[in-house]
C-alpha cells in the first residue's frame, strides 16, 4: 500500500514514520510512505501557497493552484488509482470502519489543511473524501495524517505480529467493547495486586471475567457503543450475574 501525504511541513513526519510498528512496516515494504511539500506547486516570487480570503474575515486559505498542481502530479507518480482524502476538521469523522475500508485501497494521497482552510474549488474539482479525527480544532491536518497512517497500517496483513490482535481491537468490526484491564508482573506492587482469576489458570473463566469487565467498562465510559443489539445480547446471555447487563 502506498500513502502519500502533501504537507505544508513535510519535517513533521520523518520521526513519527521512523519509529515502531511504522518503521517495520516501511522497512518491510509492506507501506510505502511519501511526504511532499506543497509549496513545490506554488509559483510566483513568493512562492505564495495560502491568501487572505475574499469577503474578508480572520486567517488565511489554502490557494487552489498549488494544492490541486500538487495532488495531481502526486497521483501521476503512480499508475495505482489512487483515494484523495483532505483531512479537515469540516470532514467526516474517523473511525474504525473508515479506518477497515482504507486498508483496502492500494493508494491513499493525504492532503493536510492548514490555516482557516481549503478554498472550496479544491474540493469541486478534486471531489476528494474529507475526514476528521474527532470533534476538536487542530492547526493543521498533519497529526491527523499520521492518525490515519498509523490506523490503516495496523490493518495491513503482516504488519502486527500476530494476526488476531487486530480483530480484537475494540471498535474493529465484530468488537463494538472497550479492552478490559490488563496486568503483567509483578503480582503485587505497593499492594496493588492482580486479580486472582488471572492467576487461576482457568481459562474459562479468565475469557468470562475478561468479557464482563470489558462490557462493564463500555457501558460506564461509552454506552453509546452498546448501541448494537447483536453486542447487548450477547454480553446479558452471558454475563448473567451482572445486574445491569441483565436489564440491558
Ligand atoms: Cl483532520 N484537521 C484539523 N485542523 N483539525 C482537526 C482535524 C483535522 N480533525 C479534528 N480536528
Amino acid at each position: 500500500m502506498r500513502f502519500d501525504v502533501l504537507t505544508l511541513f513535510p519535517e513533521m513526519f520523518p520521526g513519527y514514520l521512523g519509529q515502531s510498528l511504522l518503521k517495520k512496516a516501511i522497512d518491510r515494504n509492506l507501506v510505502d510512505v511519501h511526504v511532499h511539500n506543497i509549496r513545490d506547486w506554488a509559483t510566483g516570487l513568493h512562492r505564495q501557497v495560502d491568501d487572505r480570503p475574499f469577503g474578508g474575515g480572520p486567517g488565511m486559505v489554502l490557494k487552489v493552484e498549488p494544492v490541486v498542481e500538487s495532488v495531481r502530479a502526486v497521483c501521476r507518480k503512480d499508475t495505482r488509482q489512487a483515494r484523495v482524502v483532505l483531512l479537515t476538521p469540516r470532514g467526516r469523522r474517523f473511525d474504525q470502519p473508515y479506518v477497515e475500508r482504507l486498508s483496502g485501497s492500494d493508494r491513499v494521497v493525504l492532503v493536510c489543511g492548514r490555516y482557516e482552510g481549503f478554498d472550496q474549488r479544491i474540493i469541486d474539482i478534486l471531489e476528494p473524501a474529507e475526514l476528521s479525527i474527532g470533534d476538536y480544532v487542530l492547526n493543521g491536518g498533519e497529526v491527523a495524517a499520521m492518525v490515519v497512517i498509523d490506523a490503516v497500517i495496523r490493518l495491513l496483513p503482516g504488519v502486527l505480529g500476530d494476526e488476531q490482535s487486530s480483530v480484537d481491537d475494540s471498535f474493529s468490526s465484530g468488537n463494538r467493547l472497550l479492552e478490559c484491564a490488563q496486568y503483567t508482573r509483578p503480582r503485587e506492587y505497593r499492594g496493588y495486586s492482580v486479580p486472582d482469576v488471572l492467576l487461576s489458570g482457568d481459562h474459562q473463566a479468565i475469557a468470562q471475567w475478561r468479557k464482563e469487565q470489558s462490557f462493564r467498562r463500555t457501558r460506564q465510559r461509552r454506552a453509546d457503543l452498546l448501541g448494537h443489539t447483536a453486542v447487548n445480547k450477547e454480553h446479558i446471555d452471558e454475563s448473567g450475574t451482572d445486574e445491569a447487563s441483565r436489564k440491558g
